[in-house]
């Protein structure tokens, strides 16, 4: 047998016996290992898809409308997740080549990309049709962490909105947990991943790039804002707390 060959039976072991969920718990982010077939990469590869969306296109209106979901969600999220594929694949073949001349390029094409899958996972998981499970108040656990960590909801909501609103050029404002301490913490991020310190994991998030809101807003980006508040899906964002929180 070959090294060639081995290599390839291990990498077909790999993919039998390597399987990640996505960050979301509710099959959101499907994203699956595999080996990559002509057996020229080091290392069994993830492949991410596009998840579902758990509502239709139409179904935030008139809070976010059907048009925007569908590119943002078609287009903008798939470009990622091809992005994402990409740069793994290509960092798995300078492994390979041991030939690492572009280690920046691809390095920070799976930050960006890797930013922004995960993060529209979870944005289409945090949020409802307004009525339908959007909008209304956080409940049990999150309301009480809201209310020790913030003061009160409509301070939280008022720290959320400025920040979101603050964020320079295109980003996410963020709702974080950070173990270490055990706080909800909120952030901005500029892109999809930078300004993001290390230990805390985001729970729920609006994306302000103009892509999100531009069609039905403009340059309006307040207001989108506001609007959002319409279509949180609070139980979600409990749940991804009560995840981490353990
Ligand atoms: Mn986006």
């Amino acid at each position: 047998m070959t090294t060639e060959t081995n290599r390839r039976d291990f990498l077909k072991t790999a993919t039998a016996t390597v399987a990640s969920v996505g960050a979301f718990g509710t099959g959101l982010a499907a994203t699956t290992a595999h080996a990559d077939e002509s057996g020229d990469m080091l290392g069994a590869l993830s492949k991410h898809e596009l998840p579902k969306l758990p509502y239709p296109y139409d179904a935030l209106e008139p809070y976010i409308d059907a048009q925007t979901m569908e590119l943002h969600h078609s287009k903008h999220h798939n470009g990622y997740v091809n992005g994402l594929n990409k740069a793994e694949a290509e960092l798995a073949k300078a492994r390979a080549a041991n030939d690492f001349a572009l280690i920046e390029y691809w390095s920070k094409k799976a930050a960006f990309n890797g930013g922004g899958h995960f993060l529209h996972s979870m944005f289409w998981q945090v949020m409802a049709p307004n009525g339908q499970g959007g909008g209304g108040m956080p409940e049990g656990k999150l309301a009480q962490k809201i209310e020790a960590d913030f003061g009160s909801f409509e301070a939280f909501k008022a720290h959320f909105s400025a920040a979101a609103g603050k964020v320079e050029g295109s980003g996410w404002g963020l709702l974080h947990y950070r173990p270490m301490d055990g706080r909800l913490i909120v952030l901005q991020a500029e892109n999809q991943h930078k300004l993001s310190p290390w230990g805390s994991t985001p729970i729920m998030g609006i994306d302000v790039w103009e892509h999100a809101y531009y069609l039905k807003y403009q340059n309006r980006r307040a207001e989108y804002i506001e609007n959002w508040w319409n279509v949180v899906n609070w139980r979600a964002v409990g749940e991804n707390l009560e995840k981490l929180m353990g």
